[in-house]
């Protein structure tokens, strides 16, 4: 009797565990990016909320081998110009300058930049602050994700001086 008792408790726990991890690893989005501006650059963007945060995971290839490149959340969720500029400025729903994801002031759609290995490929995983993936004023969904030809400095403003665009994806709800 006292062993199918301390069964039953651990079965209940666990049950619990369940529903805690799924409260926590809420809404997720993606954003397959097309080759832009002539290039041959590609790759898969995902967004996962956590918590107060957003994973992004980046996985893009056809980059120069050993290059960083410029990385952003972009206002406009329209990837339809051959140069992507369609896509807008970043995304910057608290009026805040330019910079990188460790300095108190950025962009809500900064992150900071990819960088290419030998083969041109660039995988990365970031913790963005300032942004979500439900519905709300500074939702990432329908906004574009946008890969830049060179790195940016964090320190222009604007756009961080990280040139042309080489590849661009809409973010959307998954
Ligand atoms: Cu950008
Ligand atoms: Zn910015």
């Amino acid at each position: 009797m006292k062993h199918v008792r301390v069964l039953f408790c651990l079965a209940a726990v666990g049950a619990l565990a369940g529903c805690g991890s799924m409260d926590i690893g809420g809404d997720s989005a993606v954003a397959k990016l097309d080759a832009k501006s002539g290039t041959a650059t590609q790759g898969t963007v995902t967004f996962t909320q956590r918590g107060d945060r957003v994973l992004v995971k980046a996985d893009v290839s056809g980059l120069p081998p050993n290059t960083e490149h410029g990385f952003h959340v972009h206002e406009k969720g329209d990837c339809s110009s051959p140069d992507a500029m369609s896509a807008g400025g970043h995304f910057n729903p608290t009026g805040k300058p330019h910079g990188s994801m460790s300095m108190p002031d950025h962009h809500a759609g900064d992150i900071n930049n990819l960088r290419a290995d030998a083969s041109g490929r660039a995988q990365a995983s970031f913790e963005l602050t300032g942004v979500t993936v439900a519905p709300g004023p500074t939702s990432v969904v329908g906004r574009a994700v946008v890969v830049h030809k060179d790195p940016d400095d964090y320190r222009t403003q604007p756009t961080g001086n990280s040139g042309g665009r080489v590849a661009c994806g809409v973010i959307a709800k998954s």
